[in-house]
């Protein structure tokens, strides 16, 4: 039998602590094998530094697809997080055509906003091609703010309602996707949780774990990759969708005290807990 292989997508910011300098590093200590597609090389992520470098390497992917095309290669696991332009959306489709084998999960992250912004140097257009995106996906990994932007809501940031939620889950289920994770839903200023949404059977369950009153970058995409990487070792999604989020607040623990960490989690420190209780 072989060991199950995740291909992302997403980019490499060399300093940040996001994207894929996180995916696979959490991934790999889930004990899951992962395939990386670098869509692009920053010096830093855009959240907060000035100047940064952005090498575009849209025109690389279908040259590393057409290559493990060629070569057999299959994946088990198609897990999408920050895509720079509406070009590398679409090589997502011929990614999930050419490179999953039968029955392959295909997990989005629609990482483009947070905080009621879209991050730097996306628009209107990349959303909606996003949301589209988001329809074609088993899982897709929205914020309230992705969630808001992606089905034409308002964005309510805190001090949700239930109704509020519903109507973000209805219009997002109403995309095609298959079942959804809605993370960061305050019903009070204690807690902070995610819902695990399936979209075939409308069953909904909740998790919160405490608030800490920080704003912390990167933790979208650590959360992504621990959930990706359970998921793959065989926790059911809610199960990995807990652990992932126990994993997130774990991160900010370790990084909130430090001022000068502004620009990322010390998720390094949290892995021997995401580890543990993985094997547990
Ligand atoms: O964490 C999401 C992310 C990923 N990649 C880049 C980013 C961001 C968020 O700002 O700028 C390049």
């Amino acid at each position: 039998m072989s060991d199950k292989k995740v291909l992302t997508l997403q980019d490499i910011s060399c300093m940040g602590q996001c994207s894929l300098t996180v995916a696979l590093p959490i991934i790999s200590a889930c004990g899951v094998e992962t395939i990386i597609l670098p869509s692009a090389v920053l010096s830093t992520h855009t959240g907060g530094f000035k100047g940064y470098t952005f090498r575009d390497l849209t025109d690389d992917i279908p040259l590393i697809m057409n290559h493990w095309m060629s070569e057999g290669i299959k994946f088990d696991c198609l897990y999408t997080g920050y895509l720079g332009n509406i070009r590398q959306i679409d090589y997502v489709h011929d990614l999930k055509k050419n490179l999953m084998k039968e029955n392959a999960l295909f997990i989005a992250d629609p990482a483009m906003a947070d905080f009621g912004n879209l991050y730097a140097g996306f628009d209107r257009k990349f959303v909606k091609s996003m949301a589209q995106l988001c329809g074609y996906a088993d899982i897709i990994l929205p914020n309230i703010t992705e969630a808001a932007f992606m089905t034409d809501s308002e964005v309510i940031l805190d001090n949700h309602s239930e109704e509020y939620i519903d109507m973000l889950l209805s219009k997002l289920a109403s995309l095609g996707c298959k079942a959804i994770i809605l993370k960061g839903i305050c019903y009070n200023d204690k807690e902070i949780g995610i819902v695990y949404y399936d979209c075939l059977t409308n069953k909904k369950e909740h998790y919160f774990t405490e608030k800490i009153n920080t704003t912390a970058h990167g933790t979208g995409d650590c959360y992504a990759a621990a959930f990706t990487g359970s998921l793959i070792k065989g926790f059911t999604p809610f199960d990995a969708a807990r652990l992932a989020a126990d994993f997130v607040v774990e991160c900010i623990k370790h990084t909130v005290n430090d001022k000068e960490h502004w620009y990322g989690v010390k998720f390094e420190q949290a892995l021997p807990m995401l580890v543990s209780k993985l094997n547990k």
